[in-house]
């Protein structure tokens, strides 16, 4: 397993729980102090930076992209893969799509989070559903282009109504034939919608892709109530050889929300 940690570049989600908001430079030099794997990158959009200048700042730091998010799609430009205009919807893929390229250029995935979007008032569950098939559709055909997959990640109730659980998400994507899709695991999510974490990550092996590493209060792993060692054994048990992602609040404040995640995964895991 790999350890990677949110740098987050949108004006409109700097409260959001992201450990680094600063600059690239510094983003990158200070996950790289730290001790990380990789960056998962929240930029405004596919043109907010030059694929150029991210692989400078790997080269120099020594770090490997572990994702891209697309979440500005929604909380920027109030773009939704589920929206009733099929205007908007056109547009949210395009965002989409636009994205996997940028992220494939740096061998990364792009996730699917927000823009899912949800269903309620001139949209139906179905229709929503049908709209994000489509879209997923799309997404993986996208993202294998560049040899990499494309990751949905179930929300809590809060954020979407389409999948708040893992083995939900997983029969979707085999009951609709989605190629190429993987699931994210974030923990948070999770401690809110899941009977068993441990237990959810075993039911769904086949499809588990990325992890957002975050306790229940959305911390760093060790400052909320998430027993993270039945966590790390189902996943060592199904292999995930994916990256631990730190998407967490900087509290108390990034360098010691950075440091922590590290000690939580250390401790549990020997080799690493
Ligand atoms: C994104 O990874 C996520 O977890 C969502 O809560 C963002 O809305
Ligand atoms: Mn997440």
């Amino acid at each position: 397993m790999k350890t990677a940690v949110t740098l987050c570049r949108v004006p409109e989600a700097a409260a959001g729980p992201f450990v680094f908001h600063d600059p690239l430079e510094e983003g990158f030099a200070k996950a790289a102090a730290a001790g990380f794997d990789a960056v998962e990158l929240f930029l405004e959009g596919p043109d907010a930076v030059n694929v150029e200048e991210i692989q400078a700042l790997q080269k120099r730091h020594g770090l490997a992209i572990a994702a891209v998010g697309t979440g500005a799609g929604m909380v920027k430009h109030g773009l939704s893969l589920t929206d009733p205009s099929p205007e908007k919807r056109a547009a949210a893929l395009d965002f989409v799509l636009r994205m996997i390229d940028f992220g494939g250029r740096l061998g990364a995935p792009a996730i699917l989070g927000s823009m899912q979007g949800k269903w309620g008032g001139a949209v139906s569950r179905g229709q929503a559903l049908g709209f994000l098939t489509d879209a997923l559709e799309a997404a993986g055909a996208a993202a294998a282009r560049h040899g990499v997959p494309f990751i949905y990640e179930p929300l809590n109730r809060y954020e979407t109504n389409l999948h708040n659980r893992l083995a939900a998400a997983a029969d979707y994507l085999d009951d609709c034939g989605l190629k190429n899709i993987v699931l994210l695991a974030d923990l948070f999510h999770m401690n809110i919608e899941e009977r068993d974490i441990a237990a959810a990550l075993r039911e769904t092996a086949r499809h588990v892709g990325h992890v957002h590493w975050a306790d229940s209060n959305r911390q760093a792993m060790g400052f909320g109530h998430t027993d993270p060692a039945p966590v790390l054994a189902a996943l060592r048990d199904i292999s995930y050889s994916g990256y631990l992602s730190a998407e967490i609040f900087p509290l108390p404040d990034s360098e010691t929300a950075a440091k922590q995640t590290l000690l939580s995964i250390r401790s549990l895991i020997t080799d690493h």
